[in-house]
């Protein structure tokens, strides 16, 4: 549990390097019918770069890390994929449903599979106007008990910035920012918000995730990866289309796990589509850093 393709079976046997990538950001968080075009170039940049890819999924029920053409294709072109979290997993597999799997779901497969580095664009966490709907992702608290390195730009900027920070901080996650002292977000370089920590090479991710495992730390270690400034969202553009977006999910009722899915796609119809091109940006450099320190984490295995 979860099925490993034949691929990442043979990487993680002979100790090489696997990196976990999850599936919600192709099932619901871009659009068709870039979204199978996007999910194959994950792959590909891993590959190029002798890293095993192993893209995560439920399909008819089956737990899969790894998919082959077919599948891959399902969970970017199938209408009826739904999206779970971790404590849908068992729901959905009793039930042989497809499933794209955000962070938390992820994570909890690729812990299971023994894959340590996992990457993704940009965490869920916590919603503004939490006090008014208790809206907080649950990519947080599993986080908190699952020991992956997660790769992402911080978390996206939909959401309370400052208080997923605090969360972060509460439940015990390790955050350190990827050559820069301040948490990234998302569409953005730089969120205004410092860090404790800056690690500046994969190497030095590598080490602290032995010393982790010495600890016994069963935490997640999240390595917060900045865009380059010139390749952000524009600023204003942003704070403009993000005030509209959360103003008709308010207006239009959204709750649960279609908020999320629902401001993205807000923000891609009102940056007519430049805030696509700035996810998969996003995305691409997660994967390749995260390729980078899987590599590492098995060079130190020898
Ligand atoms: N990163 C992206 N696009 C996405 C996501 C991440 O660039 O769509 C997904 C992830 O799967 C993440 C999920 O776990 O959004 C968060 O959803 P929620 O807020 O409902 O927990
Ligand atoms: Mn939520």
């Amino acid at each position: 549990m979860p099925e490993l393709s034949p691929a990442v079976q043979d990487a993680l046997n002979n100790g090489r390097p696997v990196v976990a990538l999850e599936s919600t950001i192709i099932s619901h968080g871009l659009p068709r019918p870039g979204n199978l075009a996007a999910a194959r170039s994950f792959e590909a940049l891993l590959t190029e770069a002798g890293v095993t890819p192993a893209t995560i999924a439920v399909i008819d029920g089956v737990p899969k890390a790894g998919l082959g053409p077919a599948d891959l294709e399902r969970i970017a072109t199938d209408e009826s994929v739904i999206k779970v979290s971790s404590r849908d997993l068992g729901l959905a597999i009793a039930a042989g449903r497809t499933a794209g799997t955000t962070v938390a779901a992820t994570s909890v497969l690729a812990a299971r599979a023994g894959i340590r580095v996992f990457a993704t664009g940009g965490l869920g966490g916590v919603h503004r106007g939490f006090a008014g709907t208790m809206d907080e992702s649950a990519d947080l608290t599993v986080l908190s008990r699952t020991p992956v390195t997660v790769v992402s730009a911080g978390v996206k900027s939909i959401l309370d910035i400052p208080a997923t920070l605090e969360r972060l901080e509460t439940l015990g996650v390790a955050v350190a920012g990827y050559r820069t002292n301040r948490f990234p977000a998302f569409y953005l370089t730089d969120s205004g918000e410092d860090l404790d920590w800056r690690v500046d090479s994969a190497e030095e991710i590598a080490a602290a995730m032995a010393a982790r495992d010495e600890l016994g730390e069963t935490s997640a270690l999240l390595i917060a990866n900045p865009l380059p400034p010139e390749r952000q969202l524009d600023p204003a553009l942003h704070a403009r289309v993000l005030a509209d977006a959360l103003a008709a999910a308010e207006s239009a009722g959204i709750r649960g796990k279609a908020v999320t899915p629902y401001l993205l796609e807000q923000m891609q119809r009102a940056t007519e589509g430049a805030s696509v091109a700035v996810n998969l940006v996003v995305a691409r450099g997660n994967i390749a850093l995260a390729g980078q320190i899987a590599t590492a984490w098995s060079a130190r295995q020898r």
